[in-house]
């Protein structure tokens, strides 16, 4: 099934994998509003999707995206700009509750890294090249740089990055713990997909379960994030999966899930 969108495509791969391409090739991909509804309403679409277990975002060789579409921006004032609203797209995405594995080639700037650290797992071509050039326009990240970023890679690292606006490359991020891994540019799709084929074996409920719990990681205290923990583990043992899962172990054979 493959549903026909304005700047992105969505199709699905294998019955289980949701893949994502932002398909705005002339300008590297920016992210005007009209893609990120788009995003934003594919990602919803599979989250629903009791078949998806895994969605693979992507772009083209040559940008993952180039950050937000400065030509929608640049007339803006304050009120306009906080009238539009358009953060409440960025927070629908980040509540997605499938897993996300960002396959990057290119440029992955501004809201563009923005959007890659939205995502899960971060595979890289050697190519890629990272940064938040907001400062060379006068302002800051707006969709979760400063934050996002610094918990990633450290204050330091992120303040060079922000206040100097330098891109870095895909080495370098990954140094930096950015990025699970960095691969010959030809390849940074066929890893992403073998990650999620990996992934799409698994119980959909823990899956989903698994991400809540290390998103969460980001914003309880280390007591509130166990706890969470805690009551996710205990929830499975009401899943089939679980018995499935471990029967299947004692009995020497695969398991077969069936995510409920
Ligand atoms: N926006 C609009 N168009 C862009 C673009 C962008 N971010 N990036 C590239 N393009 C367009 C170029 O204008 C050009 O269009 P034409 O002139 O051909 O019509 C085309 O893409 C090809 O770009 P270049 O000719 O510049 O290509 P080069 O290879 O020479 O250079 C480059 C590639 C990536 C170094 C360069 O294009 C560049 O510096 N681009 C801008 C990068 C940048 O500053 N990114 C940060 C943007 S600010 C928010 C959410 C998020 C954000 C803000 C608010 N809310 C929810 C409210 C995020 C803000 C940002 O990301």
């Amino acid at each position: 099934m493959t549903q026909s969108y304005e700047y992105i495509k969505s199709s699905i791969i294998d019955n289980a994998i949701g893949l994502v391409e932002l398909n705005r090739p002339k300008v590297l991909n920016a992210l005007n509003i009209g893609l990120m509804k788009e995003l934003a309403s594919a990602l919803k679409d599979f989250d629903n999707n009791e078949n998806i277990k895994v969605i693979i975002l992507t772009g083209n060789a040559k940008a993952f995206a180039a950050g937000a579409d400065i030509s929608e921006m640049a007339n803006e004032d304050t009120v306009s700009i906080m009238l539009k609203d358009n953060f409440s797209t960025w927070d629908s995405i980040q509540n997605i509750k499938t897993p996300i594995i960002a396959a990057v080639s290119g440029y992955a700037l501004g809201g563009g890294l923005e959007l890659v650290m939205t995502c899960d797992i971060i595979v890289a071509g050697e190519n890629a090249l990272f940064g938040q050039p907001e400062i060379n326009l006068g302002v800051i990240p707006g969709a979760g740089g400063t934050q996002r970023l610094t918990r990633a890679i450290g204050k330091y690292r992120s303040s060079e990055l922000i206040l100097t606006g330098e891109l870095i490359n895909a080495q370098e991020m990954y140094k930096y713990g950015l990025i699970n891994k960095v691969v010959p540019n030809e390849l940074y799709f066929t890893t992403a997909l073998k990650i999620a084929k990996e992934i799409a074996k698994k119980s959909r409920i823990a899956i989903r379960l698994g991400k809540e719990a290390i998103v969460k990681s980001f914003e309880l205290s280390l007591k509130e994030g166990l706890t969470l923990e805690r009551k996710n583990f205990y929830m499975l043992f009401s899943s089939q999966d679980q018995k499935e899962g471990m029967k299947a172990f004692m009995e020497k054979r695969k398991p077969q899930f069936v995510g409920r």
